[in-house]
């Protein structure tokens, strides 16, 4: 796959995306998110691919939508193209697991963007915020929804109404991201977490990671009764039973992915 603002490199299991619109800071136009469905469809078929990290170069992890391609836009040219919902949201669908390596800034639509992912891994140089309110709009691709589940309302409503940037040890403190790395370590660390994901039996992380997004969209007894149901339906794999027998013999599974 060659694309014009996305690098990619395919280390065994593990598809990594480079955001590559450095001299605008990964900016997120058109072009750029259009490419990200294409290459995110492309991972979802390609049985290979076992997990996908998504990343920035340069000092941006993405700040946000493009503003100079959208700033012009009428109502009716953002409602009639469906802008942001028509190309914006594949991460948030993809089946296989994906994971936000933050770099640098992950402003307004960059932090949406890392929030649809699984987790998110930050550097130490990483810097969150949603400060559409300083250009007078507000997040529109699920920042004022995702950054509340994660953080609280609180911190969530004084980062929208301020636009003020949380530093990578406020946004490991808050839940926002899971761990923070050094800056120089952030995507060995990120391919290692994404390998170890891909060793997995496929079907079971798929699974799993659709159990614990359940948590998000359900009350709890409807997402205890989802878990349950997806956890009986694993006995019917072969990898339960491959697990199970391989910690049995003293062994390293082997999962066939069935
Ligand atoms: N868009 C376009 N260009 C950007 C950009 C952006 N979001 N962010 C940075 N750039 C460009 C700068 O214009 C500059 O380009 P040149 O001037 O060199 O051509 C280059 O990247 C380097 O940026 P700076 O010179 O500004 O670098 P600094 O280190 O001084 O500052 C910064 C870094 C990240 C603090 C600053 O660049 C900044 O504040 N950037 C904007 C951050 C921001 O406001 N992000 C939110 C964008 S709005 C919607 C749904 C969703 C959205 C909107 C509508 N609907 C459903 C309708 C989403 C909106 C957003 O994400």
């Amino acid at each position: 796959m060659t694309y014009e603002t996305l690098l990619i490199e395919i280390d065994g299991p593990v598809a990594v995306i480079t955001l590559n619109r450095p001299d605008a800071l990964n900016a997120l136009n058109d072009k750029l998110v259009t490419e990200l469905t294409d290459a995110l469809n492309g991972f979802e078929k390609d049985a290979s691919i076992g997990c996908v990290v998504v990343t920035g170069a340069g000092r941006a992890f993405a700040a946000g939508a493009d503003i100079k391609e959208m700033r012009v836009q009428s109502y009716m040219d953002a409602y009639g193209n469906d802008f942001i919902t028509r190309n914006w949201e594949r991460a948030s669908t993809f089946r296989k697991p994906i994971i936000a390596a933050v770099n640098g800034f992950a402003l307004g639509g960059g932090c949406e963007l890392a929030m649809m992912c699984d987790f998110i891994l930050a550097s130490d140089a990483a810097k969150f915020g949603q400060p559409e309110i300083n250009l007078g709009v507000m997040p529109g691709a699920g920042g004022t929804q995702r950054l509340t589940r994660f953080v609280g309302k609180s911190k969530a409503m004084e980062m929208c109404l301020t636009g003020r940037m949380m530093d990578a040890a406020e946004a490991e403190r808050s839940g926002l991201v899971s761990r923070v790395v050094p800056a120089a370590d952030l995507l060995n660390e990120a391919k290692a977490v994404a390998k170890k994901i891909a060793s997995q039996s496929r079907p079971i992380a798929m699974m799993t990671k659709e159990s614990v997004n359940a948590a998000y969209e359900t009350m709890l007894r409807q997402g205890m009764m989802f878990e349950r149901r997806l956890f009986h339906s694993m006995f019917a794999t072969n990898d339960q039973k491959e697990g199970m027998n391989a910690f049995v013999d003293k062994r390293p599974p082997k999962f066939s992915n069935s």
